[in-house]
């Protein structure tokens, strides 16, 4: 399928990348973006990113806010979970609190929005990290089935696992969601929304 003209009237996502501090939630942004891993550790204060995607035969645009996970930018959480149509909830397998932290996040989110459900994914980061696994798979899908969100496992690292199907999955989710973003997005269609395209 040939590319969309940029001022065709496509629906924009905003994806929210969410947890804790050194998980993975860049180096799996710029997989999906840029296709290279990041191998260097250099915590994110706020990161976004914006492109032209093909995800079930349709065009649409993603636009990903990649957060701070350390605790010092704890307060930036609220407004940018307000922002969000959708959120990747990342933990690294190879970090316990990272995984206990997740409900966290997960509440927080619920709050924000005041709702009992929202699009979210659990996303179980480093599983290449086979030796150092402190979260089991068990222990994630268990996680993702009480609060009833899909539990997806991935690697960053090259060659990568699974970092296109979450973002793609939590677009999905959004996607069979009711009217309340369907309504949003043809009210920003008139609004033309002015966006830099990658
Ligand atoms: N082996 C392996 N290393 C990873 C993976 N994902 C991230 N890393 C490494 O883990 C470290 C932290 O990754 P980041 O992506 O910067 O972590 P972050 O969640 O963005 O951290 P903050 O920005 O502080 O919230 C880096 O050294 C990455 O190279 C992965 O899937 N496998
Ligand atoms: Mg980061």
């Amino acid at each position: 399928m040939s590319k969309p003209h940029p001022n065709d009237n496509l629906a924009t996502f905003k994806l929210v990348v969410v947890g804790d501090g050194g998980v993975g939630k860049s180096a799996l942004t710029i997989q999906f973006f840029q296709k290279l891993f990041v191998q260097d550790y250099d915590p994110t204060i706020e990161d976004s990113y914006i492109q032209h995607t093909e995800i079930d035969g349709q065009w649409c645009i993603l636009d990903v806010l990649d957060t701070a996970g350390q605790e010092e930018f704890s307060a930036m959480r609220e407004q940018y979970m307000r922002k969000g149509d959708g959120f990747l909830l990342v933990y690294s397998v190879t970090d316990r609190q990272s995984f206990e932290n997740i409900v966290n996040f997960h509440t927080q989110i619920l709050r924000v929005k005041d709702r009992d459900t929202y699009p979210m994914i659990l996303v179980a980061n480093k599983v290449d990290l086979v030796g150092q696994r402190k979260v089991t798979e068990d222990q994630g899908r268990e996680l993702a089935d009480s609060v009833r969100i899909k539990y997806i496992e991935t690697s960053a690292k090259d060659p990568p696992l699974n970092v296109d199907l979450a973002f793609h999955e939590v677009v999905r989710v959004i996607r069979i969601q009711p009217i309340e973003f369907k309504n949003r997005t043809k009210k920003r269609r008139g609004k033309k929304k002015k966006c830099v395209i990658l």
